[in-house]
């Protein structure tokens, strides 16, 4: 497994020791309990602290190997090319990606280091799984040195349009980087059909429905290379068991309980991300209580916006307009004693997260573009009760699997509250309804069978049907 962040974070102690812990956000939850059931697999990535890499270790039995990156990696590599040009041009440039050629450099140098790692750690005829954005020129420099290996590549986020992605500087390089892989998988066939578009247009290479032909260098021959979605999951036998948890129930109630008691809990848990779709929420939330739709005494919203790319400008600024919202709102609609929005900008433990979503009789998920949104299946896996209402932005991937969801476009703001209204007032049976057939996709569709998925058209990509590789 090669992606930016080991699933574990390093921390230094008081004195000096390092201590690991397991890092937040939705490639690890996916990819944790997958590591664990394969045997000596090796998790390459980065530590998460600028500075020299830790020696390799074992971890809740995986080995992981630590990849260096210096502080001017992280704001150039990570910071700056990864999360404020990939990121903002993939998801449909909600900010304006910025373009430096010195970040560019460094995503050459920092994907070099994780593809030399990689390529140092696995064995002869090995499999190589390759994670996300920020590693897209990995498959083909592994490929360069090792042609004895399988190289697959998942890109969690969503692949842009031609017409978007023409606007990145070394456009071709990336589109010839993610090549390298034999299967390129993604969360939508719309990102799929993007990325098959792209190859075709900017590098005029023969896509026969979903298989590329690589032209080989001289007399090597041309390589196929098959392009395909795999919809990322949770691992919703877990969430659903935490549900069965009796402490996990009785911080249920006390939630609500520490609330007031109001007759309905609408719930929003996203990192703080301007992809989220937060503030559109927010001003929909807002407009429910000015126009008195809502009344803040019998109804609260919880907005956990975990911490995220708080050295990235455009991450500060969404945090502040954020708090300005909230802040407003709750001068202009709380209650003495009691939120409008009750606000939380931190994390929290996975039990007092399923504890949040058995507590939601609404959960909201209203990104501007989402590749998949873990939120969504996490709230589903936790309603074993059949209650509650998942309200979903068709923009995010999770759009084209939950379809029983109460579907919105967030960027249509009475839209957005008459979605809201609808929910709230659903009666209990409509709710039973549509939450056993979300659950029947989530609960037989989990990430684990994502992972065996993947792998399994990995090891079939030296299958004759999908074409010839490399000798
Ligand atoms: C990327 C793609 C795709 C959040 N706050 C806390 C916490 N979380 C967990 C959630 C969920 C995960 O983090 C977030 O996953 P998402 O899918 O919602 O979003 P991204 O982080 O943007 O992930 C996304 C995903 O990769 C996987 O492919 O679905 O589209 O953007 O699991 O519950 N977990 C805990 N405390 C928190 O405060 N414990």
């Amino acid at each position: 497994m090669v992606a930016n962040r080991l699933p574990v974070d390093s921390r230094t102690l008081p004195d000096g020791a390092t201590e690991w812990v397991t890092s937040p956000g939705g490639l690890v939850t996916a990819m944790e309990s997958v590591m664990r059931t394969v045997d000596s697999g090796a998790w390459v990535g980065w530590g998460g602290s600028p500075g020299e890499a830790p020696e390799p270790f074992e971890a809740d039995g995986m080995s992981l190997y630590p990849v260096r990156l210096d502080q001017q990696d992280v704001e150039r590599y990570y910071e700056g090319f990864s999360n404020a040009t990939l990121w903002p041009l993939y998801h449909d440039v909600i900010v304006d990606p910025e373009f430096h050629r010195t970040w560019w450099d460094s995503y050459v140098t920092a994907n070099r280091r994780f593809a030399r790692a990689a390529g140092a750690v696995a064995s002869k005829g090995g499999t190589i799984w390759v994670h996300d954005y920020q590693l897209q020129l990995v498959p083909r420099m592994i490929r360069d040195d090792r042609t004895d290996v399988r190289i697959g590549f998942f890109n969690h986020i969503p692949f842009p349009s031609v017409e978007l992605f023409s606007q990145l500087p070394k456009r071709n390089q990336m589109l010839r980087g993610l090549l390298g892989s034999d299967l390129v998988g993604f969360q939508r066939e719309s990102d799929a059909q993007n990325f098959l578009g792209a190859v075709r247009k900017l590098l005029g290479y023969q896509v026969d429905g979903q298989v590329i032909s690589v032209p080989g260098l001289g007399a090597a021959p041309v390589r196929e290379v098959l392009v395909q979605t795999f919809p990322i999951s949770i691992d919703s036998e877990a969430v659903s068991a935490l549900t069965e948890d009796a402490e996990v129930r009785e911080r249920a109630v006390q939630l609500r309980r520490d609330l007031g008691d109001p007759h309905k809990v609408v719930l929003g848990v996203d990192r703080l991300d301007y992809t989220k779709g937060i503030r559109h929420r927010l001003k929909a939330w807002g407009e429910l209580l000015n126009d008195g739709s809502i009344d803040p005494h019998d109804t609260v919203m919880i907005q956990v916006a975990t911490p995220s790319r708080e050295r990235v400008e455009a991450y500060r600024q969404l945090r502040d307009e954020v708090e300005l919202t909230v802040g407003r709102i709750n001068g202009d609609h709380a209650p003495i004693g009691r939120p409008a929005v009750s606000y939380q900008h931190r994390s929290f433990d996975r039990r007092d997260m399923t504890a949040l979503f058995m507590a939601a009789d609404v959960v909201l998920v209203t990104a501007l573009r989402d590749g998949m949104n873990l939120v969504a299946k996490e709230y589903v896996a936790s309603r074993p009760d059949l209650r509650g209402v998942l309200v979903l932005s068709e923009f995010a991937g999770a759009a084209d699997e939950l379809r029983a969801a109460v579907m919105v476009n967030p960027h249509d703001i009475d839209e957005l509250k008459s979605a809201i209204l609808r929910a709230l007032a659903m009666p209990e049976e409509e709710q039973e309804d549509a939450m056993r057939s979300l659950r029947h996709q989530v609960m037989e569709n989990d990430v684990q069978a994502w992972a065996h998925d993947f792998l399994q058209h990995l090891e079939q990509s030296g299958d004759p049907a999908y074409g010839t590789r490399p000798t």
